[in-house]
């Protein structure tokens, strides 16, 4: 069992349809720990960077916009197989493929407004945590039921 933590953002769709509350719900309620969270907007360079596997595809240019329009909840998650739990909780990229019970498959309709951003591996979570948030803004911190979450097992 590896401890991971992962960046999810609640892009600005999820922000202006106020679904801030609903979609960290689901993130929440799994056990995952939030260790950081943040409104902030989103500057051109910081959408760059952080989109920058996807410049030069046809929807970058309008990747960019859509993530810079409005302002976005940041979170860092950590958890056991943190990354993949987020993932399966969005959904597939396209709500159209994303079942019923998911993020994406509950709340969206189209590839370009898909609510929610999770990292997709261990490399690309390392950047992206790094790329929104300061060391000083993720806190180490026990929770009381946290034994009920995670067995010393794995
Ligand atoms: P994901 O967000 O599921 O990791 P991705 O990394 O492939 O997906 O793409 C990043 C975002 O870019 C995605 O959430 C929405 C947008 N996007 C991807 N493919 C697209 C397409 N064909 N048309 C429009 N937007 C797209
Ligand atoms: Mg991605």
């Amino acid at each position: 069992m590896d401890l991971e933590r992962t960046l999810v953002l609640v892009k600005p769709d999820g922000v202006q349809r106020g679904l801030i509350g609903t979609i960290i719900n689901r993130f929440e309620a799994t056990g995952m720990k939030v260790v950081g969270m943040k409104l902030m907007q989103v500057s051109e360079e910081l959408a760059s960077r952080h989109y920058g596997e996807h410049e030069g595809k046809p929807f970058y240019a309008g990747l960019v916009d859509y993530i810079t329009s409005a302002p976005v909840v940041a979170l860092c998650l950590e958890g056991p197989d943190a990354i993949a739990i987020t993932r399966k909780l969005m959904g597939a990229t396209r709500p159209n493929e994303a079942p019923p019970g998911t993020i994406r498959g509950d709340f969206g309709v189209e590839v370009s407004r898909n609510l929610v951003h999770g990292s997709a591996n261990a490399d690309d979570a390392a950047r992206e945590v790094g790329l929104f948030f300061s060391g000083a803004e993720l806190i180490d911190y026990a929770r009381s039921n946290d034994i009920w979450i995670v067995s010393d097992e794995g």
